[in-house]
């Protein structure tokens, strides 16, 4: 896992490619303790920490995907995906982290309904930078099947009022994580490519 602390590179970042490599950049939005560290190191790491660690600074991990495109053919993507910490907020911040995400992952916590009334807000900071980029919910901690406060019905309405893909996670135990971020990198993958063969401008 890369990890920066900085964030003075992070347009340097955004959506581009060499020679046949994709790579784009990818943010996790959420309250604070939803998980969102647990998912990036669950995904890139495949490990699971107990303990709460507060995400200091901004730090991303990178993570190459292969990804069949709509020929058939297999296209090397490159994930880094982007993980603030507490400064979130600070809007101009934030709007900085934001700024050239080919998606947002947006997480909560079916635990803490408080999480879940949260996500409009995340949703529309994020939608204020990014008018176009693709956005994926994470209705995380669902392990914690007796304690589940947020039903799917509402995470689905969620989803259809965003036009954003759904799922249920749980990076303690790894459900369904490895499927957002692959969906993820192959709808960036397929919208870019298209985006490339009839340029808007
Ligand atoms: N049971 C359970 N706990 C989780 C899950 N994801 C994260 N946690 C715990 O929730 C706390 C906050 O997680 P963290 O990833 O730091 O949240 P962040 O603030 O959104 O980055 C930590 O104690 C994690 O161990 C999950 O899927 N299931
Ligand atoms: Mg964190």
């Amino acid at each position: 896992m890369t990890q920066r602390d900085d964030t003075s590179e992070l347009t340097q970042d955004s959506d581009s490619s060499d020679g046949d490599g994709f790579k784009f950049r990818v943010v996790l939005l959420g309250e604070a303790t939803v998980g969102k560290t647990s998912l990036l190191r669950r995904y890139t790491e495949n490990i699971f920490d107990e303990e709460y660690k507060q995400t200091l600074g901004t730090t991303f991990a990178t993570k190459d995907v292969n990804v069949r495109d709509s020929e058939g053919g297999v296209r090397s993507v490159k994930l880094s995906v982007w993980d603030m910490g507490g400064q979130s907020t600070y809007r101009e911040l934030r709007r900085q982290y934001m700024k050239g995400s080919s998606a947002a992952i947006i997480v909560y916590d079916v635990t803490k309904p408080e999480s879940f009334m949260a996500m409009n807000n995340w949703f529309e900071s994020f939608r204020e930078v990014c008018p176009d980029s693709p956005i994926f919910l994470c209705a995380n901690k669902i392990d914690l099947a007796d304690k589940r406060m947020v039903p799917q019905e509402p995470g689905v309405m969620l989803r259809d009022w965003f036009q954003s893909e759904y799922y249920e996670t749980s990076a303690k135990v790894g459900t369904r994580v490895t499927d957002v971020f692959e969906r993820c990198a192959e709808v960036v993958l397929l919208k870019s490519i298209t985006e490339r063969k009839s340029p808007l401008a």
